[in-house]
């Protein structure tokens, strides 16, 4: 077996036999003794090259062949702030190499870029040595994904956030060659902004730490009882008395229009599709606040701030049907006006306060609604009870790693596949960021998490499963992705957010790329890498719990 096609588990394992310790600590020395970092997302192949090392300096340039999209400018820019170099991005014609100190990035759209085609074309090979570093892509994302990935090979101080004080270097990367290409199309997370509100300036450094791991997906979580995040103009007191409060009293807040285009410009730019959700018919008494024709008895409930779930929804009585359809018809399609992605999300979930057939009767309405935006629609596995979904409609499912019988999941996924629909994993017990950490620890004085999903979830916890053993005869054909939302119930800041999120969304996102165990996913790497991944969190200055289960650094 050549080396070139040795599979990265295989490396991974011989550097582990080879170099003990150092290799658990998530770096290895190479042979000319630069160290080689683990990146996460593992790769779909990961080879050292017999050679010097990838130097940066203050001659290097970014050269640009073909349309590269965002990926030059956004990596110049990285290694400028944190080095202090000049790093000009120059349009290449293609004749002359680049220098020993350049980056080429070239993207040639439906050229071999020595990975397996992959739908979306994310595919992308990285190679770095003494001559330079040269990106390979098929398109701008496949371009961008590597630039992180030749981010993650520069020593941690490279994703410096602080402009006044650039580091020393010395900027090596080891020399290897990666040839890599996602698993799954849709890679995910989700904040709830509904609970807690957060900024935009917050949720665009989410998004930093997302493509990071070349996570494509930002789930927007906009409404749910405690709040309505998104200004509708055909219904103005959503964002008035809807947006009034959160979860706790902590006060309010929502995206503007012009706010949330910004947002959904800034993710674009970094290859993340945001994917909006209004939470219906259930988790709506923000909505219910705000006009008292949506009440079955035309009465406005008061602003919630408690915690509970499944005790509000629209009205499926026909003396409500005018409102509720005009309501339906108008935020689903200014929802889709904002969203240049596919999806929509439309929620579904724990609508625990109607009957069954006012359930499906409200499903089928909002659904359709959904469906004449021209947007497919996505909705939590309980939209499978209905037989009547828009075809093609995709269910996310957040039951456990091993469905509970008495919820019914399993049946709910196979009925999304029925009508067309794939697949979003995000099973509760292991990708649900909001759990409980097994330590218990406090941040900043605060007890964060909740545990209903049986109980505290563990790194090994996050990392142990697999999309495709989930549901019997779901296999990848029928999965979309992966998904690790996050619940803020409990989190009021972006800082307490990240401080649950990191380090187990490595985890999910590494489910999310990189090939099913036993060629891609190996725990023992993985950890390590994890490791050395806390030095760059602290580079950025994102705050992570420092799990006892790593191996950390220092
Ligand atoms: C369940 S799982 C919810 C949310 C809560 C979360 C807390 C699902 C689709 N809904 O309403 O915020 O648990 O972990």
């Amino acid at each position: 077996m050549s080396i070139a096609a040795r599979p990265a588990r295989l490396v991974a394992a011989a550097l582990t036999i080879a170099l003990g310790s150092a290799a658990l600590a998530g770096c290895a020395p190479q042979p000319n003794g630069a160290a080689v970092p683990r990146i996460i997302p593992a790769p779909l192949s990961f080879d050292e090259l017999d050679a010097a090392p990838f130097r940066l300096d203050d001659t290097s340039r970014v050269l640009v062949i073909g349309e590269a999209g965002s990926a030059p400018e956004l990596l110049a820019a990285q290694l400028r702030l944190a080095t202090g170099a000049e790093v000009p991005v120059v349009a290449d014609d293609g004749e002359r190499p680049g220098g020993a100190t350049d980056i080429v990035i070239s993207v040639t759209p439906g050229a071999e870029a020595s990975v397996p085609a992959d739908p979306a074309a994310e595919g992308y090979r990285l190679t770095t040595g003494a001559d330079g570093a040269r990106i390979d892509a098929a398109s701008p994302a496949g371009a961008f994904w590597a630039s992180r990935s030749l981010l993650q090979l520069l020593p941690p101080a490279i994703l410096a956030a602080d402009a006044e004080r650039p580091s020393e270097g010395p900027w090596t990367a080891p020399a290897v060659r990666i040839d890599d290409a996602p698993r799954f199309a849709y890679r995910g997370a989700m904040l709830d902004v509904a609970r807690h509100f957060l900024p935009v300036a917050d949720v665009e450094r989410y998004v930093d730490q997302l493509a990071m791991l070349k996570l494509n997906v930002l789930h927007l979580h906009l409404t749910d009882d405690q709040g309505w995040r998104l200004q509708i103009d055909a219904w103005p007191e959503l964002t008035g008395v809807g947006a009034s409060t959160s979860a706790g009293g902590d006060g309010g807040g929502y995206y503007t229009k012009d706010d949330y285009r910004r947002l959904v410009a800034y993710a674009a730019e970094r290859h993340v599709t945001i994917v909006p959700e209004i939470d219906l018919p259930g988790h709506t008494n923000a909505a219910l606040s705000a006009y008292p024709e949506l009440n079955c008895d035309g009465v406005a409930p008061a602003p919630y701030e408690g915690t509970e779930v499944g005790f509000s929804s629209l009205c499926a009585s026909p003396d409500r049907a005018e409102a509720t359809d005009r309501f339906l018809a108008d935020v689903t399609r200014e929802l889709a006006e904002l969203t240049p992605g596919p999806w929509i999300h439309l929620g579904g979930d724990e609508s625990l306060a109607t009957s069954e057939a006012d359930y499906l009767d409200l499903v089928r309405r909002m659904t359709k609604a959904g469906a004449a935006t021209g947007k497919t629609i996505i909705g939590w596995h309980e939209l499978g009870a209905s037989t009547e979904l828009p075809a093609g409609t995709v269910g996310q499912y957040w039951d456990y790693v091993t469905p509970r019988e008495e919820t019914g999941s399993a049946g709910d996924v196979r009925a999304f596949l029925a009508q067309g629909g794939k697949i979003v994993f995000s099973p509760a017990d292991a990708a649900y960021l909001d759990m409980v950490y097994p330590d218990a620890p406090s941040f900043e004085g605060r007890q964060l998490g909740q545990d209903w999903a049986d109980g505290d979830t563990s790194l090994t916890e996050a990392y142990g499963w697999d999309p495709a053993a989930i549901v019997a005869g779901v296999g990848d054909a029928d999965i979309l992705g992966v998904e690790a939302p996050i619940w803020t119930e409990t989190m009021r800041t972006l800082d307490e957010v990240e401080f649950m999120a990191f380090p187990r969304i490595l985890a999910i996102a590494e489910i999310a790329w990189s090939p099913a165990a036993p060629d891609g996913r190996d725990e023992a790497g993985f950890f390590a890498a994890v490791a050395g991944y806390g030095e760059r969190l602290e580079a950025m200055g994102v705050p992570y719990h420092r799990m006892p289960e790593v191996p950390w650094l220092d």
